[in-house]
């Protein structure tokens, strides 16, 4: 494996590699079945395919597309971290930095597939965890099985309407209990082209126990500030990062140092931005803009256009994750569908937008000291 990724990386760093788009179909809820919901997508896992079926004027149009995998909409929460999300993490703890992102509208499942089902009270890791739970439980198993020597840190952010809030910060440092003691948080150029999120707490962790700990307490704040603020939560974006050093020797006996970040980002609910890129329909009018959503799609389309600029800073969320956008970051995408007619036009947004995502390239590098 090892000598494998080695040539691989050679090639990824001359050619780049392309980000990963995995395409995800929930099924029908309860409600839609009893209301017999037509469904208009098909997905064909094993040719990894997806079609829209259209009627226009009495006629039948199909459109497809492929991806580097799909799921359909009986595919459990194993099936797809197993086969697309572990080998993501896995090159984490070889010392890479990785991005998941969930993209889609509100409803099709991007919380689902990141986060899943609660945790149990009697402490059984639920069958329907999502991908971060089953992430945080992968590192952990596997740095146990290397026994390896390790230190590990994460941070939580929320992004809404271009305000970010720690999620790890204590209660009392948080805006919106009182403007004047809020904790300012600043991104800052740290001269190796990356981004600082000067003031973000960082937390120490040395067990998945730790992890969920902090997971469950960022759940408790987004959804109090949720509240008090008066948020639509599908308008917020969250980023959950873990970083891993590990220590290790070579056969010569010398030390080295690895390591891997891991990103794992909820994005907001793709509605009403569309291929270009603009704002469009009621969403204009009322004058509800998710910057950081329209200015990543900008930035993809001017990766995939080789266009010279990059507006990646017109952005807090792509200023912060300029490195899985054309960077040295290796980054997959899963855009999450409804199979439902009602949600047809959405649903041909999100997959040509996906579609046009895979043809982004990165170089990812492996961090060494
Ligand atoms: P989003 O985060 O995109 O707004 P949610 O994750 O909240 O969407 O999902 C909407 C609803 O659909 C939830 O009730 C969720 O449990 C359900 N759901 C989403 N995806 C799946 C899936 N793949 N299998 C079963 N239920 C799903
Ligand atoms: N989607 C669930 C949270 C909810 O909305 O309640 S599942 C996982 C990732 C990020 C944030 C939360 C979680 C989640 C959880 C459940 C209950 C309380 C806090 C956090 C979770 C699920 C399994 C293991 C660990 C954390």
């Amino acid at each position: 494996r090892s000598g494998e990724g080695n040539v691989n990386g050679r090639h990824d760093k001359e050619k780049g590699v392309n980000v990963q788009v995995i395409l995800r179909c929930r099924p029908l809820s309860e409600d839609e079945i009893r209301l017999h919901t037509p469904v208009v997508i098909s997905c064909n896992e094993g040719r990894r395919e997806v079609s829209a079926i259209q009627n226009i004027a009495n006629k039948q149009i199909d459109r497809t597309f492929a991806f580097d995998k799909v799921f359909g909409p009986t595919s459990q929460q194993k099936d797809l971290y197993d086969s697309a999300i572990w080998p993501i993490v896995f090159e984490v703890l070889e010392g890479y930095n990785c991005t998941i992102f969930a993209y889609g509208q509100t409803g099709t499942g991007k919380t689902y597939t990141m986060e899943g089902g609660a945790r149990k009270k009697n402490g059984e890791f639920p069958s329907d965890a999502g991908v971060i739970p089953r992430a945080v439980k992968q590192i952990f198993e596997i740095l146990e099985a290397q026994n390896a020597e390790y230190s590990m840190k994460v941070t939580h952010l929320e992004l809404y309407n271009e305000e970010i809030t720690d999620l790890l910060a204590p209660e009392e440092c948080t805006k919106y209990v009182d403007d004047k003691s809020k904790k300012p948080i600043a991104l800052m150029e740290d001269g190796k082209g990356g981004v600082l999120v000067r003031g973000l707490e960082e937390e120490i962790v040395s067990t998945a126990n730790e992890i969920y700990k902090i997971l469950e307490k960022g759940s408790a704040k987004r959804r109090t500030a949720e509240t008090l603020l008066n948020k639509q939560s599908s308008r917020s974006h969250s980023i959950f990062s873990i970083t891993i050093h590990i220590k290790e020797c070579t056969p010569e006996g010398e030390e080295m140092i690895k390591c891997g970040k891991l990103n794992l980002v909820d994005l907001a609910g793709s509605e009403n931005i569309s291929r270009s890129g603009a704002r469009e329909g009621r969403a204009r009018e009322a004058g509800e803009i998710n910057k950081s959503l329209l200015t990543l799609g900008r930035v993809i389309n001017a990766l995939v256009e080789h266009s010279g600029h990059i507006p990646y800073r017109d952005s807090k969320l792509t200023r912060l994750l300029r490195d899985s956008l054309g960077g040295k970051t290796k980054t997959c995408i899963i855009a999450t569908i409804s199979p439902s007619v009602h949600c047809l036009e959405e649903t041909l947004s999100t997959l040509d937008y996906a579609h046009r995502a895979k043809n982004i390239k990165n170089k990812p590098e492996i961090n060494q000291k």
